[in-house]
């Protein structure tokens, strides 16, 4: 059943915007009262999946953490906003299934950040796509590693020549 809980899923390139998005729809939704969970991709490195690397297996035991966590919040109607790559369409379909069993039809919404990649390396605020090319990080989205681009995204959201609030209350207009 409905239990009024959501999760918001973002999914996209390093460098997308998902992060930034993905805190101004926190900060929109606790301006309005909402209880709400950011769990963010860097963040969560640090603490929930401390010690996992980049290969296929661990980012799928990354997504699945998140999705745990999230399927919980929801199942008791909460927010859960997650913001990882979450480059493979097999786990993120894996989550959505979860996530509904726990909270519902309609209780997962993935967000695709649409950013593209040459926009993403143009942009490569972080320095990390030149370390990509170089050779210096291996396994890089986009470059060296795969990113499946979703084909069953509630919200694709395009940042180029628009704000980060335009892009939040974007995505906001799909919570019921
Ligand atoms: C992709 C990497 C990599 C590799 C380090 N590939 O832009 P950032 O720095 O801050 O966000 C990226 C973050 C990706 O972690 P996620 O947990 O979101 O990835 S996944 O969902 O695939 O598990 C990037 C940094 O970590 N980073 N090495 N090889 N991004």
């Amino acid at each position: 059943a409905r239990t009024g809980g959501t999760v918001l899923f973002f999914t996209g390139l390093s460098g997308a915007g998902k992060s930034t998005i993905a805190a101004r729809v926190v900060e929109l939704l606790l301006a309005d009262g909402r209880g709400v969970t950011l769990l963010d991709g860097d963040e969560v490195r640090h603490h929930l999946s401390a010690g996992l690397g980049f290969s296929r297996a661990d980012r799928d035991t990354n997504v699945a953490r998140i999705g745990w966590v999230a399927a919980r919040i929801a199942k008791h109607g909460g927010i859960a906003v997650c913001a990882p790559i979450a480059p493979y369409a097999s786990i993120r379909a894996t989550v959505r299934r979860e996530v509904e069993a726990q909270a519902g039809p309609g209780s997962f919404v993935l967000v695709h950040v649409a950013t593209s990649l040459d926009d993403c390396e143009q942009r490569d605020r972080k320095g990390l796509y030149a370390k990509a090319r170089s050779g210096e990080i291996p396994a890089f989205t986009g470059i060296s590693d795969p990113y499946e681009t979703p084909t069953d995204a509630e919200v694709t959201v395009e940042t180029r020549g628009r704000t980060v609030d335009e892009c939040a209350r974007q995505v906001l207009a799909h919570l019921a």
